[in-house]
């Protein structure tokens, strides 16, 4: 069943059920006259019984699905983590090229010039976290890999003639049994973070 059947069954379903109601509501005035403080005295106990129920069932549905909220994932941005400083500028990302396993990093993202996107790819090359690196400002991204191998970054931000090849391999290594530090490549002289590797073919 594609999605327009779906819809035209949920359609009908609901306009049966709208009907039923009218029928009812119109068919109960045929009924004999009743005394309205005995009628009135019936619908105060339904009505109490209709909230305790609704209540009981909000109650209920609220501590099934309160696990399946993103809360929890939300407050994991808190944990202790590895802070990695990335500077993205046209047409590279200044970051390092190593990553231990299962360990979170917490990447810092700016950006020297335009605003440039930062978005990882695992080794299947789907997208699995990203941000904005924005000049004056720095975003946090926390991600754990818990895949070794082959990453990609790509820039998902029009930022120059050259942001279609603006992207950074690195590597995720499997574990190991004492967490070794994150190898840093060529820092620059004035920089205060780890400087790529990348050659910039645009400077
Ligand atoms: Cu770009």
């Amino acid at each position: 069943m594609d999605a327009a059947e779906k819809l035209l069954l949920m359609f009908f379903i609901l306009a049966a059920v709208a009907m039923f109601v009218f029928v009812t509501v119109a068919w109960s005035t045929r009924l004999p006259e009743q005394e309205q403080a005995e009628v009135q005295h019936r619908g105060y106990a339904i009505r109490g019984r209709w909230f305790l129920g609704i209540t009981l069932f909000l109650l209920a549905a609220f501590f099934a699905t309160i696990p399946f909220f993103p809360y929890l994932a939300a407050a994991e941005a808190l944990l202790p983590a590895e802070k990695v400083p990335v500077i993205a500028q046209q047409f590279v990302f200044i970051m390092p090229d190593h990553f231990p396993l299962n360990r979170r990093i917490l990447f810092e993202v700016t950006s020297r010039d335009v605003n440039h996107g930062f978005g990882i790819y695992n080794p299947e090359g789907q997208l699995i976290a990203q941000t904005q690196a924005m000049p004056d400002y720095v975003n946090y991204l926390a991600v754990t890999f818990h895949q070794p191998g082959h990453y990609t970054v790509r820039c998902l931000e029009y930022c120059g003639v050259g942001h279609a090849i603006m992207q950074k391999d690195f590597t995720v290594e499997g574990a190991s049994p004492t967490p070794a530090p994150m190898p840093m490549s060529q820092p620059s002289g004035t920089n205060t973070v780890p400087s790529s590797n990348a050659s910039n073919p645009f400077e």
